[in-house]
């Protein structure tokens, strides 16, 4: 399913120009421009789909490194520390990787 049919291609649009400096990605911000704040579960679980490129379940370090390619193609990868950063904010069991359950409650906090 393309994210598209999810979310408005308008706002996946403003959510990556937001954030186009190295650096200044900020997933609760993203989160709420992107307009996943306003889903409901269901589509949030989704979402985690699309973003679970090789859906093993998990949303894995190198998935989230090109978590924002995941939203359209011409997203930027994160650098290591904005995906560091992300991890740690989801990662609540330390397994390493984000659960649909771990995104639900990121995208809940945003
Ligand atoms: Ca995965």
């Amino acid at each position: 399913m393309p994210m598209t049919e999810l979310l408005a291609a308008a706002d996946i649009t403003k959510a990556l120009g937001a954030f186009q400096a190295p650096g200044s990605f900020d997933h609760k911000k993203f989160f709420q421009l992107v307009g996943l704040k306003k889903k409901t579960p269901e589509e949030v679980k989704k979402v985690f789909k699309i973003l679970d490129a090789d859906q093993s379940g998990y949303i894995e370090e190198d998935e989230l490194k090109s978590v924002l390619k995941g939203f359209a193609p011409e997203g930027r990868d994160l650098s290591d520390s904005e995906t560091k950063a992300l991890l740690a904010a989801g990662d609540e069991d330390h397994d390493g990787k984000i659960g649909a359950e771990e995104f639900a409650k990121m995208v809940a906090q945003a």
